[in-house]
């Protein structure tokens, strides 16, 4: 990278704001609000992003700090930097919930996007409503007029919108869960049953929740990120990210109320997003979570790493084949070369992705991950071991073993319940294949699943995770 940043090719100034964003992190910046600067570019608009965070005032301060410009990196397959403009300003929940309440439901909001992680909206995937023991939504049911979480929000922000006679926003998901439009209405419907039955027949016909397929590496900013970004603009950017080159958005178009011309930004827009979803989730998630585990425990700080252990690349290939035969077809997509690509993303030496990171909140990924398509391919009488490897690695992290791996932190929101099942006797396998929600009942008593899962897990257990991969992958 020798020139200096892209600029934005639109004046900022000239655009009022149509979004209002939940979860203002690094993902966000890289993804929906590049596509969105991309759009302001192309097709004008007033769409610019009101970008909310829930808990931190740092990214916030550090974005209203620089009038919601930032620069960002974009490495490997021919990298560059740009200013990002399309982030009018930020708004913190340090500050209380009232000023993001009034941009929800100002008229000129028209779509409320979100990526809060898939921990926070607090989801009953059984029920497919929300779960009231979610302490944020549990909150917000006792006291739905101050809302603290993000379903309080969405709910509150409706009934405000309804009684005041202002259409209802648009609601587009792009956190990495299956059918996420579909789940996040059917939480929000159910929490607002909960406290006004009206309001939830109103929302249930009258609100869209479009599911999105989203797509892009971006590890968290570092300080290394920031200083690069430095160098590159002349002046210090502390809301400085960077992500690979690589982006993909799949929507279903169901727009109300409108909504920016993001194919200029390379958006794709169907009318089912489901078969583009099962396939980034089960194919990059469920590799990067598998790769995460085991990667982890063998010693590998960075993604990139994995992908020059030679016997942890060959598991990673046979996991990501593994989880391309359990898809549908997919019109416009070649799964071999999907794969391929794959592997070169993760091999990127220019992005460094913590394995750590990708091994948090294991209970709320590895259902959509690897035990979906686990189930899929029992039905379909394929190969369950690639899976039966990727849940033993996270049982392995879960148990926290540390014959091979210095003690770590067990980052996720049941750890505690986890550990009470641990400490309760009993096998790992069983403790935490019979936590509710997780792995699927009829897999958890498959014979054909339960035997591989025992047989690695023990080994797991009890030898370094280095020469389980290299006995695993010679036996591929
Ligand atoms: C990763 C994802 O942290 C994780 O769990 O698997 O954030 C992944 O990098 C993105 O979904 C890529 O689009």
């Amino acid at each position: 990278m020798t020139q200096g940043p892209i600029q934005p090719a639109y004046d900022p100034q000239a655009h009022g704001t149509g979004i209002v964003h939940l979860g203002l992190g690094a993902f966000h910046k890289a993804h929906q609000a590049a596509c969105t600067d991309a759009a302001l570019a192309a097709s004008g608009g007033d769409w610019r992003i009101i970008g909310v965070s829930l808990r931190s005032r740092a990214a916030v301060d550090a974005l209203n700090g620089q009038d919601g410009r930032f620069t960002l990196i974009e490495r490997g397959e021919g990298g560059t930097a740009r200013i990002i403009a399309s982030i009018a300003r930020g708004l913190t929940g340090a500050d209380g919930m009232g000023p993001i309440l009034a941009a929800m439901t100002a008229p000129e909001c028209r779509i409320v996007t979100l990526t809060v992680t898939e921990k926070a909206y607090g989801l009953d995937r059984a029920t497919g409503g929300c779960d009231p023991a979610h302490p944020a939504v549990a909150a917000d049911l006792r006291d739905p007029a101050h809302p603290t979480g993000v379903l309080g929000l969405l709910v509150r922000a409706l009934s405000v919108r309804r009684a005041a006679g202002t259409a209802p926003f648009t609601v587009l998901c792009c956190d990495n869960l299956p059918s996420n439009g579909r789940l996040l209405r059917g939480a929000v419907v159910d929490a607002a049953r909960r406290t006004d039955p009206a309001l939830a027949d109103w929302i249930a016909a009258k609100v869209a929740f479009p599911s999105s397929m989203v797509d892009r590496i971006t590890p968290a900013a570092t300080a290394e990120t920031w200083a690069e970004a430095a160098a590159l603009t002349g002046r210090p950017d502390p809301a400085a990210v960077e992500t690979e080159a690589f982006h993909q958005w799949v929507i279903e178009d169901d727009f109300p109320l409108g909504r920016p011309d993001w194919e200029a930004g390379g958006a794709i827009f169907v009318s089912d997003v489901t078969p583009y979803e099962d396939m980034k989730l089960r194919m990059l998630n469920g590799a990067h979570s598998m790769l995460a585990y085991a990667g982890f425990h063998a010693g590998h700080r960075f993604v990139r790493d994995v992908i020059t252990d030679p016997a942890l690349s060959r598991l990673v290939l046979r996991h990501l084949r593994a989880a391309g035969a359990t898809l549908g077809p997919l019109p416009g997509i070649d799964i071999d070369a999907y794969t391929d690509r794959l592997m070169r993303r993760f091999a990127n030496p220019a992005i460094a992705h913590e394995t750590f990171q990708i091994a948090m909140d294991g209970t709320e990924k590895m259902p959509q991950r690897i035990f979906a398509p686990a189930l899929a391919a029992r039905a379909a009488g394929q190969d369950l071991r690639p899976f039966a490897f990727a849940a033993a690695a996270w049982m392995r992290h879960v148990a926290g073993a540390t014959h091979d791996t210095p003690p770590y932190d067990l980052r996720d929101p049941r750890a505690a319940e986890m550990r009470a099942a641990l400490g309760a006797g009993g096998s790992v396998a069983a403790a935490l294949s019979a936590l509710p929600g997780i792995v699927p009942p009829a897999l958890a008593a498959d014979p054909a699943w339960q035997a591989p899962l025992r047989e690695m897990l023990e080994a797991m257990l009890t030898t370094p995770m280095a020469e389980v991969l290299h006995r695993e992958a010679a036996a591929i």
